[in-house]
């Protein structure tokens, strides 16, 4: 164990600090193990020293690093000594390194009015010292230019702080997008400044190879390259056509990714490389088609294509050559222990037909196709093993058996990390339902496009990484948990930092605080501190949280909707209207649930010092005949997509355009035939029906729409049948209302039939297959 100091001290005048103008109270993210605070500021002057105890080169790379970024802001050249100064100064020397119970990556922080203590076990225990010790600063200190008029004050305090878990990390998928190497290196700091310290880069995929491997030039002369249809939707782009060049990528030459990787080192972030195999690898297929099963040619996808048949072929000998030659250079160019095979996705069906895949399958003695990819990952672990290297993967690398060293990275939900765990395999969580930094954060109608989906901050930061069901022993294997940045439908910087920023917060405060010092009202109070950081990091971040979120309940007994108003941001000052009006400064203010008798358009919004800070947010509820009654269905709906179950369409709240936003029901080839008994006997002016077309998830318009009414339930007469006139092949996710106009006849009963179109049409990329057809609400006036 080495021991490390760094002192700050104020060596020539005592100043007696007042407390800063404004200053708020500690904002430290992720939250610190303990915190006890005192009176009083450590105030930094031109005088004050950092002194270093321990002379090694990376520890002086910290304090650097302090004093760099100090000096930026501030215009400070701070010295850096390894002397205690002579009088008159105060300084403090620890001689002995920090506590054990520290690890190898915690710190312990103490700051008085004349000096500062910085003490770890390693440098990389410094370095996170050394962030706290920012946060505890006014958030200028992230400014990119000087900055004036700052009293760069630190709060008096006592810090002992360490990561819950040693694998804190974020995936950054190159391959869809590719970006340039001085953004890889913000994307490094970004988790740096979070504690954060594993970079999972997803360097090849079938849109891009993205690393020069040397003995394979192919790779990225051809592989790294792809037509440009970056105008285009992504799951809509033709492939490249004869005759037409591929001008759209780029690539890590071998020189950017040290580089790259010696920046990491100097933030305390590995870098754990992602080759595919034997999936996702149509741009190495591309260069080197002899290695897949059919044998090409083929081109690099502009876009999204699925399924992907064509993959490794395992039956083919000389593509274990091909992948280990692959493997060899990156494991030089990698220090990390890890090298990440993929193993997702890959569809087998080739390998079914390929002769050498099925005598490679007899030769083995293998039962099917699952185990020949079980056997392929094995002989890849084997060879990673033998250079000293541990392989992770995809969590599709259980089926067929796990390779014996095998960690795995559990994305389909938690069961795959449990399954891994309890076979006493390593685990790093990261499943769609919390981590996907590539989902929806907000509303998808004020978002920019993402590929769907719905994980806001508060349900990135709702999750727990060490599934209950394990026992303590097996909990051991959780290494930790990451963030997935996939870039299908992320092409700019700006765009990424947006889907990053703030939920990369939640997700480091997961992987380094304590179980018991989660939560989630705390979590958003220090972030409006946090949120100040990035504004003066110049950071693209998302006001998302700031939206208005309305959650609506069905009193059915008394007809009435109670709306709860809630942002994901601490105390925040919600106005609201129900007059059709937009808010002001000066609308009510949002302070107990909202009860609606009648129909109305709510509009709300978050304002911060008097203005508008993330939109209106715009709802129109429904109180109508037909509300709280029970819906009686000829074809049942999904389960997956019940929208609220038996009173989902006549609770009176209505789905967004978002069809799994939970108020949808979904009815998978079958027709919406539904009836409404209004309980009596009454006069009825209007019957609406509303869907939804978002042909990109497969869910159409009905072709028709028929209404109806009765008195007895059993005889009903049609009052209007009417046709929808979108095309099932518009990419517009529409929103369409069907109503029928009554003039006030008498109905007891109300039926509507609705057909689905069946399956997707001829055009469709999935033409032929089963097609959804959505609906949400029954509005009856
Ligand atoms: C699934 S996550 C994938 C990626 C996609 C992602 C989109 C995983 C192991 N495979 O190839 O980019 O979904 O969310």
């Amino acid at each position: 164990m080495i021991s490390v100091s760094v002192f700050l001290t104020n060596c020539y005048r005592v100043i007696t600090a007042p407390p800063p103008p404004g200053k708020p109270g500690v904002s430290i993210i992720p939250r610190p193990l303990s915190l006890e605070s005192y009176e009083g500021y450590f105030t930094i002057s031109p005088e004050t020293v950092i002194c270093l105890d321990a002379g090694d080169s990376e520890t002086e790379q910290v304090a650097r690093y302090f004093s760099d970024r100090l000096g930026t802001v501030s215009g400070f050249q701070l010295p850096i000594v390894h002397e205690i100064p002579v009088v008159p100064s105060k300084v403090f020397l620890f001689k002995k390194g920090a506590k054990d119970s520290l690890g190898n990556e915690g710190y312990q922080l103490t700051v008085e009015e004349q000096l500062i203590t910085c003490e770890a076990n390693n440098p990389q225990g410094l370095f996170y010292g050394v962030q706290t010790l920012f946060q505890l600063l006014p958030p200028e200190i992230y400014s990119a230019k000087p900055v004036s008029g700052i009293h760069w004050a630190i709060p008096c305090l006592r810090i002992s702080d360490a990561p819950r878990y040693r694998w804190r990390g974020m995936l950054l998928d190159v391959s869809r997008h590719f970006f340039p190497k001085e953004f890889i290196k913000n994307f490094i700091d970004y988790l740096a400044r979070h504690k954060m310290n594993t970079f999972h880069w997803h360097l090849t995929d079938d849109h891009g190879w993205r690393v020069e491997i040397k003995r394979y030039p192919k790779l990225t002369e051809i592989g790294a390259w792809r037509v440009d249809r970056e105008d285009q939707p992504w799951n809509l782009r033709e492939p490249q056509k004869e005759g037409e060049e591929a001008t759209y990528g780029g690539f890590y030459p071998q020189q950017d990714i040290k580089e790259i990787v010696d920046y990491g080192r100097s933030r305390f972030v590995t870098i754990v490389p992602e080759i595919e195999m034997p999936g996702h690898c149509l741009a190495a297929l591309a260069s080197y088609p002899q290695y897949s099963s059919r044998g090409g040619p083929f081109t690099v996808p502009p876009g999204g294509v699925y399924p992907v048949y064509d993959v490794y072929c395992p039956g083919n000998e000389e593509i274990f050559e091909f992948l280990q030659n692959i493997l060899s250079e990156v494991i030089e160019l990698f220090p990390s222990e890890y090298i990440h095979i993929g193993g997702d996705e890959v569809d087998r069906t080739l390998w079914k037909a390929c002769p050498k895949c099925q005598s490679r399958i007899a030769a083995e003695g293998l039962k099917n196709e699952e185990e020949l990819q079980s056997y392929f990952v094995r002989r890849i672990e084997k060879f990673l093993n033998s250079r000293g290297k541990k392989l992770i993967g995809w969590d599709e690398i259980l089926e067929g058996g796990l390779a014996p060293n095998a960690t795995v990275m559990s994305w389909r939900g938690t069961e795959g990390g449990i399954e891994a765990a309890r076979q006493g395999h390593d685990v790093v969580m990261t499943p769609t339902s919390n981590c996907y930094f590539d989902y929806y954060q907000g509303d998808p109608e004020k978002e920019p496009l993402a590929i769907g989906g719905f994980l806001p901050l508060g349900k990135v930061y709702s999750f727990e990484p060490t599934p209950s069901e394990l026992t303590p022993e097996e909990a051991h294997h959780i290494l930790g948990v990451q963030a997935n940045l996939w870039t299908e439908f992320v092409p700019t910087q700006e765009h990424a930092q947006y889907m990053i920023f703030p939920r990369i917060a939640a997700v480091a405060e997961l992987g380094w605080s304590a179980k018991e010092n989660k939560n989630w009202e705390g979590f958003k109070a220090r972030m409006a501190e946090q949120f100040k950081r990035y504004d003066l990091s110049g950071i693209n971040w998302a006001k998302s949280a700031y939206a208005v979120r309305v959650f609506p309940e069905l009193v059915p007994a008394k007809k009435e909707l109670i709306l709860k108003l809630e942002t994901e941001t601490s105390r925040p000052e919600i106005r609201f209207t129900l007059d059709g009006k937009n808010p002001t400064a000066a609308s009510p203010r949002y302070t107990k649930p909202i009860h609606l008798k009648k129909s109305a358009v709510l509009k709300a919004a978050h304002f911060l010092n008097g203005q508008i800070i993330r939109g209106i947010t715009e709802e129109k509820f429904y109180v109508h005949k037909a509300q709280g009654k029970p819906v009686r269905l000829e074809y049942a709906f999904k389960e997956k997509y019940s929208g609220g179950g038996d009173l989902g369409l006549t609770d009176g709240i209505r789905g967004s355009k978002s069809y799994g936003d939970g108020l949808w029901q979904g009815f998978e080839q079958d027709n919406l035939l539904a009836s409404i008994d209004l309980g009596k006997s009454q006069k009825v002016k209007q019957i609406t029906a509303g869907f939804l077309q978002d042909s990109g998830a497969w869910i159409f318009l009905p072709t028709s729409i028929e209404f109806a009414i009765s008195s007895n339930g059993h005889d009903f007469q049609v009052i209007s049948t009417l046709t929808n006139d979108i095309s099932p092949l518009s990419t517009d996710v529409v929103k369409k209302d069907f109503s029928a106009n009554l003039r006030g006849a008498k109905a007891r009963f109300i039926r509507v039939h609705a057909k689905n179109i069946g399956t997707c049409p001829e055009g469709h990329p999935g033409a032929g297959g089963k097609a959804w057809l959505f609906v949400d609400e029954i509005v009856v006036n």
